[in-house]
């Protein structure tokens, strides 16, 4: 996607690669330029959890395959920055747990919805929702609230990687079981979902998918206790702790 070339023993490699890929990501008409403040953000908040998955993230990924696993309807929101970031991986998610992908966006325009579904194609996605947007959620400016009524608005369970709080929280407002990967555990987001998993997307997605495979064969009780047993609260405390307490040197340069 970019033709800079980054040497891989460079110590912010991956850090690096990801701003490339979320600069193509604009360059392609895919990422709305917000989108790079966004990353910006978010690679902060990344670096203050020492850019891994910490143990209650995982546990967060976990309950999360549990109630994908488990839904009638699940749905995986796609906007422009998880377009960018994660093509191939949200596509082998949603085929694993056997979920719906639509596109939905904040900043929505016609153009970027197009290319974002045609992107996901390119990575193997067979049926792409959110251009027929003939639903809404209540309670939202009109462009921001475009929802497919076969999609989002019939779904039981919604993940929505990197949510506007607002949107978030009128989601959640929907009693849908909602799933939100944000690397701010004090954003408004991650604080009214189920499942807030505080971690990258580029790793919180395939580790959603390896929970799944792991999970697909247990029986659903055993499905039901993972998800009765996560406590939001509790993931939500463990990163902030895990920012707070952290050795601030070891981030990175
Ligand atoms: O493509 P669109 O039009 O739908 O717009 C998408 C963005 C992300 C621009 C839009 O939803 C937006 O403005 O979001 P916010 O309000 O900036 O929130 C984004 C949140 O995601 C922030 O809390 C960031 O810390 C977090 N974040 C950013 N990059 C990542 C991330 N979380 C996980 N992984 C990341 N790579």
């Amino acid at each position: 996607m970019t033709d800079v070339e980054i040497p891989e023993d460079h110590p912010r490699y991956e850090s690096l690669v990801t701003r490339h890929r979320i600069e193509g990501g604009v360059e392609r008409g895919i990422t709305s330029r917000q989108g790079l403040i966004a990353q910006g953000r978010g690679e902060a908040f990344d670096y203050l959890l020492g850019e891994r998955t910490i143990e209650s993230a995982d546990l967060a990924a976990r309950a999360a395959a549990a109630h994908l696993l488990l839904a009638d309807r699940p749905v995986l929101s796609v906007n422009g920055n998880v377009a960018a970031l994660v093509p191939g991986e949200i596509v082998e998610l949603a085929d694993v747990v056997d979920a719906d992908l639509e596109v939905n966006l904040f900043n929505r325009t016609a153009e970027r919805m197009q290319a974002i579904a045609d992107y996901l194609r390119e990575h193997g996605a067979t049926e792409v929702k959110g251009l027929a947007a003939d639903a809404r959620i209540p309670g939202l400016a009109h462009e921001r609230a475009k929802v497919d009524a076969d999609g989002i608005a019939a779904a039981d369970v919604v993940l929505v990687p990197l949510e506007d709080g607002d949107r978030a929280a009128a989601l959640s407002d929907l009693s849908k079981t909602e799933i939100v990967i944000d690397l701010n555990p004090g954003s408004r987001s991650a604080r009214v979902a189920d499942v807030p998993i505080v971690d990258n997307v580029l790793r919180a997605v395939p580790n959603v998918t390896r929970h799944a495979r792991a999970l697909r064969d247990r029986p659903r009780e055993e499905l039901e206790v993972i998800v009765r047993e996560f406590d939001p609260e509790d993931a939500l405390e463990a990163a902030e702790r895990t920012i707070r307490t952290g050795s601030f040197a070891d981030g990175g340069e």
